[in-house]
């Protein structure tokens, strides 16, 4: 064969075979067997000198062009490869060029903020918190708490039943009862949680959160009271904030009181929230009455002892300015996200 005939073969063997290349690496691997330092077209241009000059320059010409075809085609046969892979990953709507997802991240709900606020308090003043069911009896939700049987707490418009003993607790002061019963004192306890009543409008919620407390012991006094809840208001809403102790009515505390804060929203000059009256009621409070103690098996002439109770979702509404109680079970990322 001739020499002119050679290059033309070899030239289309090589192109074939770049043609049928399926990657970059096999593209390579044929740079190497035509072009390289050993290559078969390099081997055929360094034999140009062996050969008479007249065939020389003709040969020397086409063995350029092919080197010439072969680099181009080369090149061609790689940016194809690289557009084909892009095309695929399209294919399969994966956008490469988009930036990551930030995973969102989540935060303490505004009721288990203040209702931790509220308990850490309690317990740097040495109050144990402790934790009992949602399902009671009525011995501890009403009879051990001296609630007479005519008492409206008790009618089935104001609790849920389950049947005439078992009921949902509406207050957690069952958990006192069955501290008491299990312990002597001295007694300091408090009890937060769940507590379910048939009530709802903007202000109720058939089920909302509460602390209650309570400290047994001999010699304990009113003054006792008046000392921990003030503490406790002040280290919660600010040492500056003014409370008030107004005289009231519980069936389980006798003498009983109910305490008002100055006015967060107008401080005490009268306003929407506070009813113009400057004042905003935030506990209950009182001494434990005798035929509590008697129902636990606690001589009311040897122990003395304070309770209060609070509802969290008040003292978080006040604490936001926030006017509808139905907002902190609606899990609306909306109004949760402002925390
Ligand atoms: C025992 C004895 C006495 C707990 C008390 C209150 C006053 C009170 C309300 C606050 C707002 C209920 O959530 S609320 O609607 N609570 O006013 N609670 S004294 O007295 C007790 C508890 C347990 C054994």
């Amino acid at each position: 064969m001739t020499h002119k005939g050679q290059v033309e073969e070899l030239q289309a063997q090589a192109l074939a075979e770049i043609e049928k290349a399926g990657s970059a690496a096999d593209l390579e691997q044929l740079r190497v067997q035509y072009l390289g330092r050993k290559g078969r077209l390099t081997q055929i241009l360094r034999s140009l000198k062996n050969l008479p000059p007249e065939v020389r320059r003709e040969v020397g010409q086409q063995a350029n062009a092919a080197k010439e075809a072969l680099e181009a085609a080369l090149s061609q046969a790689l940016t194809t490869l690289k557009e084909e892979a892009l095309r695929a990953a399209a294919a399969r709507e994966i956008d490469v060029t988009l930036p990551g997802r930030r995973r969102a991240l989540g935060h303490i709900h505004p009721l288990t903020r203040i209702m931790n606020e509220i308990c850490d308090i309690f317990q740097r003043l040495g109050f144990e918190a402790v934790e009992g069911p949602e399902v009671e009896l009525d011995w501890y939700n009403f009879e051990a708490l001296n609630i007479p049987p005519d008492h409206p707490a008790r009618d089935m418009q104001d609790t849920f039943y389950f049947n005439d003993k078992v009921l949902l607790r509406t207050h957690t002061s069952p958990m006192q009862i069955r501290v008491m019963e299990k312990r002597r004192p001295p007694v300091r306890i408090i009890a937060p949680g769940k507590v379910y009543r048939r009530d709802s409008d903007m202000t109720h919620s058939p089920m909302f959160h509460q602390v209650e407390g309570l400290l047994v012991d001999r010699g304990v006094t009113f003054a006792d009271l008046k000392g921990v809840l003030t503490e406790f208001v002040q280290q919660l809403y600010g040492p500056e904030v003014s409370l008030r102790f107004r005289p009231s009515y519980f069936p389980f505390t006798e003498p009983s009181a109910e305490i008002d804060i100055a006015c967060v929203i107008c401080r005490g000059l009268g306003c929407r929230v506070c009813s113009a009256t400057g004042w905003l009621e935030v506990l209950g409070a009182g001494m434990v009455h005798p035929n509590v103690f008697e129902a636990v098996g606690y001589d009311p002439e040897e122990y003395t002892g304070f309770a209060f109770g609070l509802g969290v979702e008040r003292f978080a509404m006040l604490k936001y300015g926030i006017d509808d109680i139905r907002l902190f079970f609606e899990n609306d990322l909306r109004f949760l996200k402002q925390f």
